[in-house]
């Protein structure tokens, strides 16, 4: 017998150009969200592009940029509940925004200075910070849908990951726990295409990746990822399910990675500059852009008077940043161990004697 792919449903309701492709959801009637969804995707893009800035002068370690995704990020957010624990990856720039994570928490995280991921604002200070090691996070999310499993709170693990992560067993076994506990978790793949250099068809022969859930007995789909109703309908699906105690669901949200993986990166090298140019045709602000425009919900004094806006807020952010001053060196041993061990005492007292000695104000290591 031939193989057969299984299939899943793919959701889309707007065509690349803002019309719709037929009837639309309910979210549709809702333009005071929308343009609410579309300013935060635009704080997100501006935000991303100072960071790669910053990046650019030495003032951040690395960026991964959230260019062409910022759809995902920012109706996920919108839709999660201040209870609910988001399990992120490196290029959720979008979903920590509207969480609550503070723009200089993020551009600290990426200058590699471990106060960036203790957030300020009560509302995210149980999220995780983004996931470097791919797809390991997949399991905490459901280490922490168990424990609200085990507590009675109907309060949801969401975790985010890119398609090549899906092709490790990190993943596979995430789900296969949350299917097997029916835990309360949400996958959400972000699917842009791209796995550093590695294009989506060579990580793997299934032809969706959405099918990956089907093995571990969960619900997944497709969705169109830079359209913001059908994200909005799939990933509120998902979310309700799981906080209605039905259990866990994969929603692949189907993208383009616009930009370099990270600022490390140089995609020119790797991939055909047509296929970004016919992405950029799909990409997701202007698509919702036009959306509203074409209901007279959105114009181009709009979209000046709110690129202002976020400047500014960006730019009180990176000033903030740029007060903060670094941290002792001798936080390189803090909140590793509760109990020290004999060597790193060691080791620790041996650091405090040699800063104790060097001329004030002299180098640390001369
Ligand atoms: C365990 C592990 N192996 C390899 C890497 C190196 N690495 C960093 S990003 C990446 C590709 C991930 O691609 P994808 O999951 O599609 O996410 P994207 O970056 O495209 O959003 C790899 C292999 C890593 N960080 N962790
Ligand atoms: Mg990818």
């Amino acid at each position: 017998m031939p193989f057969v792919q299984p299939q899943v449903p793919l959701t889309r309701y707007l065509q690349a150009d803002g019309q719709p492709l037929g009837e639309l959801p309910a979210c549709a009637e809702n333009t005071e969200q929308l343009r609410v969804l579309y300013r935060q995707m635009l704080l997100t893009r501006l935000f991303d592009q100072k960071a790669v800035a910053l990046q650019r002068t030495g003032r951040i370690g690395t960026y991964a940029p959230t260019l062409g995704q910022e759809a995902i990020g920012v109706v996920l957010g919108s839709l999660m509940h201040a209870e609910d624990v988001l399990v992120p990856y490196y290029r959720d720039t979008a979903v920590q925004l509207l969480r609550g994570v503070r723009m200089e928490e993020i551009l600290l995280y990426w200058g590699g200075d471990e106060r960036g991921s203790a957030y300020a604002d009560p509302a995210v200070a149980e999220d995780f910070p983004p996931c470097v090691p791919i797809a390991t996070q997949a399991l905490h999310a459901c280490g922490v849908a168990s424990a609200f499993r085990i507590r009675g709170q109907a309060r949801v693990a969401v975790t985010t990951c890119g398609d090549g992560a899906t092709s490790k067993g990190d993943f596979l076994e995430a789900l296969n726990v949350a299917g097997a506990w029916q835990l309360p978790v949400v996958f959400v793949v972000n699917n842009n295409q791209w796995a550093i250099s590695v294009p989506r068809h060579l990580q793997c022969a299934a032809a969706t990746l959405a099918q990956k859930a089907l093995g571990a007995g969960i619900p997944g789909e497709q969705v169109d990822g830079n359209d913001v109703l059908a994200l909005h309908e799939c990933l509120g699906r998902a979310l309700q399910r799981a906080r209605q105690g039905k259990g866990p669901s994969l929603v692949e949200c189907l993208s383009y990675r616009l930009g370099d993986h990270t600022t490390a990166d140089d995609a020119s090298r790797y991939r055909d500059s047509a296929q970004v140019r016919q992405a950029w045709e799909a990409e997701p602000l202007r698509r919702l852009q036009r959306f509203l425009a074409a209901r007279g919900a959105w114009d181009e004094a709009h979209e000046q008077a709110c690129v202002a806006d976020c400047q500014a807020r960006i730019e009180a952010a990176v000033a903030r940043f740029d007060a903060i001053t670094a941290p002792s060196p001798e936080s390189l041993f803090e909140h590793v161990y509760a109990r020290w061990p004999a060597a790193l005492a060691e080791q620790r007292d041996a650091w405090r004697e040699r800063m104790a000695q060097r001329p004030a104000g002299g180098p640390v290591d001369e």
